[in-house]
């Protein structure tokens, strides 16, 4: 359910005619989310929680910018193999933004620096369209239109969150990082996309699940 809620908004989040309706339906995705999971009141704590609905956890995270102010959520599911990572924007400027998870779960800004180098456990370079390429990390640009929201859903084939050699969730964790420009998927090693504009934790609040 909250993955077809999600789903809708990333299709809808494409037409720039229904403005109104994208920003209802991001407003949806955080509420539901909000409702359904426990949420740090004070705002220190960037995971949102995890539920576990159908076949994987979930986990929701918030994306902030370096000032503190909430642009999106970032949700990642197990899904039998396939990890399925669901991001919406909202609040942001029109324009087309580089994406990637980066290797360490820390968001500290001005520049995010924090987060490290892109996830990328195969030592490969950047991008879909570089011989070499890509990192594990890598993910297509999100574009966010005139009502100012976006969203994309990447099914990540052969990632797994955790467990095995090479697990997203990592003892130093991940984070979802988008840059002020598009990536151009072959410029290692980030795609001449820019500055670290906001920050997500991925995959927090695991501790009950002990790993
Ligand atoms: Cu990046």
């Amino acid at each position: 359910m909250i993955r077809h809620l999600l789903l809708t908004t990333a299709a809808a989040a494409t037409l720039a005619a229904c403005q109104a309706q994208q920003e209802e339906d991001a407003r949806d995705v955080l509420n539901m989310q909000n409702d359904a999971q426990a949420v740090p009141v004070n705002g220190a704590a960037e995971t949102l929680g995890t539920s576990t609905t159908g076949t994987g956890m979930m986990q929701s995270a918030q994306l902030r910018t370096a000032d503190g102010r909430q642009v999106g959520t970032v949700s990642t599911r197990d899904e039998g193999g396939v990890t399925v990572l669901t991001v919406a924007l909202q609040g942001m400027p029109q324009g087309t933004y580089g994406m990637h998870v980066h290797s360490v779960g820390k968001c500290e800004g001005p520049k995010f620096e924090s987060a490290g180098a892109h996830w990328n456990p195969e030592n490969r370079q950047h991008g879909a369209q570089n011989p070499r390429g890509p990192h594990a990390g890598d993910l297509e640009n999100i574009t966010v239109g005139q009502a100012g929201s976006g969203g994309v859903t990447a099914n990540l084939r052969d990632v797994a969150l955790r467990g095995g050699m090479t697990p997203m969730f990592d003892e130093d964790g991940a984070a979802l990082l988008i840059h002020a420009k598009a990536d151009d998927y072959r410029t290692d090693p980030s795609g001449n996309s820019g500055d670290r504009i906001a920050c997500a934790i991925l995959g927090g609040g695991e501790t009950a699940a002990g790993g």
